[in-house]
């Protein structure tokens, strides 16, 4: 399953305390260390979409204290560092991680305290976050629609995905992702009316299209009302973005019937395209319009 939220608790290693030496037990005044430092915390983008997987169930993270100072003037060993990986795609609260790998400094470790022979210092806190993590998936193109209206198998006839399909409505749970020539395309699982207030599993899964520049709105030809299907998705999107309806399952239906289709939805003014996935000429035409590096 696609993890794409988690709350946990990060934080960077507690600096070390410093030695207290008092100078009567050690005749000197120049043998108390210092504590070390805490270790930091540094977050990678990775392009494993199911690298937050690893998180679940975790309550913090921490990366390693610093040890206390010793005698000899010796500073304590520094805590190790802890690194951690997400998606491409994610924010910990307001950074954003949207290229792979370059890592980022996210909570910094506590300062050893000083040692002394009269009193010595506590080491310092390191730092920590309440983090909200969460996944958007970066596609460029979204495939949306009802239930049932064809988007995983449109993925799949377009790219090297291999999104499951079924006769039937909500097969798809968790977005799938494909790539046409270098670009991803999502298929966001089936939205239904009330989605945006938390109906069916569209919530979870809306702002993952919120990076998205074009949308295709499938719509199926077996539709015995498509105005209706058109604005039920409509009316659930928070944001006016570039759309291309797509009626899809062509070869279901006579032409006339398509042609109807076509006709009554052209009054919202998006451009309207017709695709099967049994029609391989169509799909390519498709995707070299739509999907050009
Ligand atoms: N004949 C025909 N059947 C299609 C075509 N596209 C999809 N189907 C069938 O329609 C059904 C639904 O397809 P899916 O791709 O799972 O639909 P979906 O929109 O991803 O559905 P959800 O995941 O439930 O939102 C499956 O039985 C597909 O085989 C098409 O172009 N022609
Ligand atoms: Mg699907």
């Amino acid at each position: 399953m696609l993890v794409d939220e988690i709350n946990i608790k990060i934080t960077a290693g507690h600096g070390g305390a410093g030695k207290y030496a008092p100078v009567k037990a050690f005749k000197s005044a120049h043998i108390a260390g210092d504590g070390g430092r805490g270790g930091d915390v540094f977050v990678t983008a990775t392009s494993d979409l199911s690298a937050l997987n690893q998180y679940v169930g975790i309550a913090e993270l921490k990366a390693e204290d610093g040890s206390p100072g010793g005698d000899n003037d010796a500073t304590g060993k520094s805590g190790k560092n802890l690194y951690l990986t997400v998606p491409v795609g994610t924010s910990i609260n307001d950074i954003e991680f949207d290229k792979v790998g370059g890592e980022k400094l996210i909570c910094r470790g506590g300062l050893g305290g000083k040692g002394g022979n009269f009193r010595a210092q506590a080491g310092l806190p390191g730092e920590s976050i309440d983090a909200k993590i969460v996944l958007k998936l970066i596609a460029k193109y979204g495939l949306i629609g009802l239930p049932n209206a064809g988007k995983s198998s449109l993925l799949n006839a377009l790219t090297n995905s291999n999104a499951v399909v079924g006769a039937y409505p909500f097969t798809t749970l968790e977005p799938n992702l494909g790539v046409l020539n270098g670009q991803i395309i999502a298929d966001i699982p089936g939205l239904i009316k009330g989605a945006s207030l938390g109906r069916g599993l569209g919530i979870k899964f809306l702002k993952h299209i919120e990076k998205v520049s074009l949308l295709f709105h499938c719509i199926s030809c077996e539709s015995t009302d498509v105005v209706r299907d058109y604005q039920i998705i409509i009316n659930e999107l928070k944001d006016n973005k570039p759309q291309v309806i797509v009626l899809t399952k062509t070869d279901l239906v006579t032409p006339k019937i398509l042609a109807t289709h076509a006709k009554i939805l052209k009054r919202f003014g998006q451009q309207i395209v017709c695709v099967s996935i049994h029609d391989p000429i169509g799909l390519e035409i498709f995707g070299k319009t739509f999907f050009n590096s």
